[in-house]
């Protein structure tokens, strides 16, 4: 339970007249959000549990990473000795090796969207997303959406829960569990404390103080061991073969590494190293790049000190692709057809440096 969220917010039931009939009918979420920010942790979680009945079959809802199948495994287990059955779907492929030791390590029950029987089901719970934000969620109609996006419109269920000054959704699904007075389990602490870490990037992205005080909270009851093995598990046996590529391939000069990596079959690992060529002394910039499909990517990395990767990376590619990032890190993705002619033929460290010649100096 939040103490503070107690003090400050009126209880549900002195609520002002704008906010009258939201709990029954349906409201836009405009209305929802603004009527669960008034609630207590405690009128929250009573409030959403409402929505069940004993007999539902519920189906919850994600884009699988590590914040929303954290969020799936807190909510099925706040559900489950309420509802008759929980399934856990989700629409996209899981490629980034981390997600899949996670599921893997933490044994998260999860099933393709695509190919689920539907009309089985008699409750839809959407995590850590909007139904608007992937068009295969505007066929189904949510009685519940839970989630730390920035509020969108155009749809509507009976309880939503929007909190975009959080970090995670880990956080608030952690608010939840201790509401209902649940001690996670070490694998459902470990899979919530990973999920908050993910997207708040360790804390150095904006996070809330309620952010901060669940991942406290759920420190104690990680297993630190598990943790280490999910996050370390970022490379595939099959990939150790681009860093040889990187360091046979590499121009180095002026505390710069340029690095392109050909054909990869997923961009992740262009991240990886990447991130690894930062570790180098006197290394201020690092970019590497890949093809994938028929797209460039590049990784930018930087110091961050008088340096700006995100402005950089829109400097070369923004006319020409998309490109953007922050200070030390920037991403961006081009269309080979769109790169200049002299670029296109035999693309490599040599081509990726005069790219940035004429920018960097
Ligand atoms: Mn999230």
């Amino acid at each position: 339970m939040n103490e503070r969220n107690r003090e400050t917010r009126p209880p549900r039931t002195k609520s002002r007249k704008r906010n009258k009939g939201n709990e029954k009918s349906v409201a836009s979420p405009d209305a929802c959000i603004r009527a669960s920010r008034r609630m207590s942790n405690i009128e929250r979680l009573k409030s959403f549990l409402h929505v069940f009945k004993r007999d539902d079959r519920v189906l919850i809802v994600i884009v699988a990473d590590p914040d929303s199948m954290s969020s799936a495994m807190a909510v099925k287990r706040i559900l489950a000795r309420r509802v008759t059955e929980i399934t856990i779907v989700h629409p996209n492929q899981i490629k980034r090796i981390n997600n899949i030791a996670m599921r893997d390590f933490l044994k998260i029950p999860l099933q393709p969207l695509r190919g689920t029987k539907r009309d089985k089901y008699t409750k839809f719970i959407l995590l850590d997303s909007q139904p608007t934000h992937r068009p295969e969620f505007g066929s189904i109609s949510f009685d519940v959406v839970i989630d730390h996006h920035s509020v969108s419109q155009g749809w509507d269920a009976r309880f939503v829960d929007i909190r975009p000054d959080y970090g995670a959704t880990a956080s608030m699904l952690t608010e939840y569990l201790r509401s209902a007075n649940i001690k996670p389990s070490v694998a459902l602490a470990t899979a919530l404390f990973y999920g908050i870490k993910v997207d708040t990037q360790n804390f150095t992205k904006m996070a809330s103080h309620a952010d901060i005080l669940m991942f406290q909270y759920l420190f104690k009851r990680t297993n630190q061991q598990l943790l280490s093995k999910i996050e370390n598990s970022d490379i595939r046996k099959s990939e150790l073969k681009y860093f040889k590529i990187a360091l046979d391939e590499m121009k180095t000069g002026k505390n710069r590494i340029y690095a392109h990596l050909g054909r990869v079959g997923n961009p992740d690992i262009l991240v990886v190293v990447a991130d690894f060529f930062t570790h180098v002394h006197d290394i201020g910039w690092v970019i590497i790049s890949g093809q994938y499909g028929e797209k460039l990517i590049v990784i930018f990395r930087s110091d961050g000190y008088k340096k700006d990767a995100g402005k950089l990376a829109a400097r070369v590619f923004g006319k020409i692709g998309a490109a953007g990032g922050h200070r030390q890190s920037a991403r961006a993705e081009v269309s080979l057809k769109n790169l200049p002619e002299t670029a296109t033929k035999n693309f490599n460290s040599n081509t990726l440096r005069r790219l940035f010649l004429k920018h960097l100096s």
